[in-house]
């Protein structure tokens, strides 16, 4: 299903960019940044020629961009991104402040980390300007404007006077009305949003929770069709579960250079059964909530001390925002506490990393892992799941209930990880399983990522914005 754009020029706009140049060795270099995203975009992109607009972040961003700031990526025949150069004030009231400290935490219901400044408020309503202000600046007739996420809600609106198709896609989980109301600035941001055409989501629940709330600020919301109407225009809204590359990873599993890296990580273990873990560090993963279930699992089976180690490898994030730092200090010294409650000679139950790494070291890990284990409190989806998936071929994923991807793995182990007996039950469960159960497992979900992977998910959500507007 290849969708027909109608050789109209696609104009993405996010908060991520998909490439940054940074100085290396006395040069300037550029640098693919990984995530699915990206991968996912970027050969559109490519193909289409479109335009992506996003905030420059790479060190030397800037030193190569021309007089409207923009650069050909990743060389002369690709196509144009247009960076946004944010003040420091912007990165700190804008992208810490209200995206990370009031948009995020009340997506995903956690209403006691909000923080609603007034000037976050305020620099959010002025970036989102700049951003409408660049597109508008770039738009020709026919253009289709992709907006990615929590950080642009306000643009659609900003953009309506110049008559553009429109639409949103949402990373993270949509919260029901009771949290999303807290936001004293709903109405604004919601009014933003419903002057796109079209709005897409993880899940259905996403995307009932989105209608409702729409419902709640007076608009005529249809439940069956998934339309609202709303200041005499229609959105249309949809769940568009993101895939990943599954192509890539499966061929990855087939390498014979990766398979070598793959059982070099496992044998500098020295242990029967690996369990893996990776997340950004954010307070939505789950993690400590996992360190407390390994505890467990260590204390309650103790036929698995010396023989599993737990790898949490924690990409840094956000470590402008306090409640991060604090975060990171707690994990550590959980990892600590059990280290030292159950290490044995040369054995130590947990293995804690800390810092990013090319995706190329993270990935050896996927295969060389016995057992996933994600626990995110909530999620929009979890690539990190799917990844896992794809390569392996008798690995167990024993997922949290609460992410977005459980609604698609129906093989997977489930869990409830605020559950810490559950959870250490669990794990031993994983571990237990039999090699046919694991193949059976695999075998349905592997058809399923590849069947839904990033070209479905990009080919489908074009065409039911197509539609929407047709
Ligand atoms: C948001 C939503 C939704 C991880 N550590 C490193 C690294 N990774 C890669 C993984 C994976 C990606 O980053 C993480 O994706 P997730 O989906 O797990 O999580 P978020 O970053 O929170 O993403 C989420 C997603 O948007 C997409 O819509 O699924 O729910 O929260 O691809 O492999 N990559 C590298 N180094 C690391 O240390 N290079």
């Amino acid at each position: 299903m290849e969708a027909d754009l109608e050789d109209k020029r696609l104009v993405l706009v996010s908060n991520g960019e998909p490439y940054k140049h940074v100085y290396r060795n006395q040069d300037i270099e550029i640098e693919k940044l990984a995530g699915g995203l990206t991968t996912g975009l970027d050969p559109v992109m490519q193909k289409n020629k479109g335009l992506w607009i996003a905030w420059g972040r790479g060190e030397a961003d800037f030193e190569v961009v021309n007089q409207n700031n923009k650069v050909m990526v990743p060389d002369e025949d690709g196509y144009p991104l247009k960076r946004i150069e944010l003040t420091d004030k912007e990165k700190n009231n804008f992208y810490y402040g209200f995206a990370n400290e009031v948009m995020w935490p009340i997506s995903h219901t956690f209403i006691s980390k909000a923080n609603f400044k007034e000037e976050y408020w305020q620099s959010y309503q002025k970036v989102n300007q700049k951003y409408a202000k660049s597109i508008k600046e770039e738009l020709k007739e026919d253009d289709l404007v992709w907006i990615h996420d929590y950080h642009l809600t306000l643009v659609p609106g900003l953009l309506e006077e110049s008559n553009t198709k429109t639409s949103l896609f949402w990373h993270i989980p949509w919260p029901a009305w009771e949290a999303f109301r807290t936001i004293p600035w709903r109405e604004e941001i919601l009014e933003g949003m419903l002057a796109a055409d079209f709005l897409a989501f993880h899940t259905d629940l996403f995307v009932y929770n989105f209608l409702n709330c729409a419902k709640k600020i007076g608009a005529e919301v249809d439940f069956s069709n998934k339309e609202i109407f709303y200041q005499n225009s229609k959105t249309k809204v949809e769940s568009v579960p993101l895939g990943i590359d599954f192509q890539r990873f499966n061929n990855l599993a087939k390498d014979d250079d990766y398979l070598a890296q793959a059982e070099s990580v496992k044998a500098s273990y020295d242990t029967e059964k690996l369990i893996f873990a990776v997340d950004r560090l954010d307070y939505t993963k789950g993690i400590e909530e996992r360190l407390k279930g390994i505890d467990r699992f260590f204390e309650k089976y103790p036929e698995y001390q010396t023989e599993a180690t737990f790898v949490q490898r924690v990409a840094p994030s956000r470590m402008g925002i306090e409640e991060y730092q604090q975060m990171k200090e707690r994990i550590e010294k959980k990892v600590a506490e059990i280290n030292g409650k159950y290490q044995k000679d040369q054995w130590v139950p947990v293995k804690y990393f800390y810092g990013s790494v090319p995706q190329a070291e993270l990935l050896p890990y996927y295969k060389a892992a016995d057992l996933a284990l994600i626990t995110a409190l909530i999620d929009g989806m979890n690539l990190v799941a799917k990844e896992y998936l794809a390569v392996q071929d008798l690995g167990v994923l024993l997922l949290s209930e609460f992410a977005g991807a459980a609604e698609y793995l129906d093989s997977a182990l489930k869990v409830n990880p605020y559950n810490t007996e559950a959870l250490a039950d669990s794990i031993y469960q994983g571990l237990e399983m039999s090699e046919t159960e694991k193949e059976k497992r695999l075998q349905q979900a592997k058809a399923d990522l590849k069947e839904y992977d990033i070209n479905w998910w990009r080919d489908y959500f074009l065409k039911k914005w197509v539609e929407s507007y047709e």
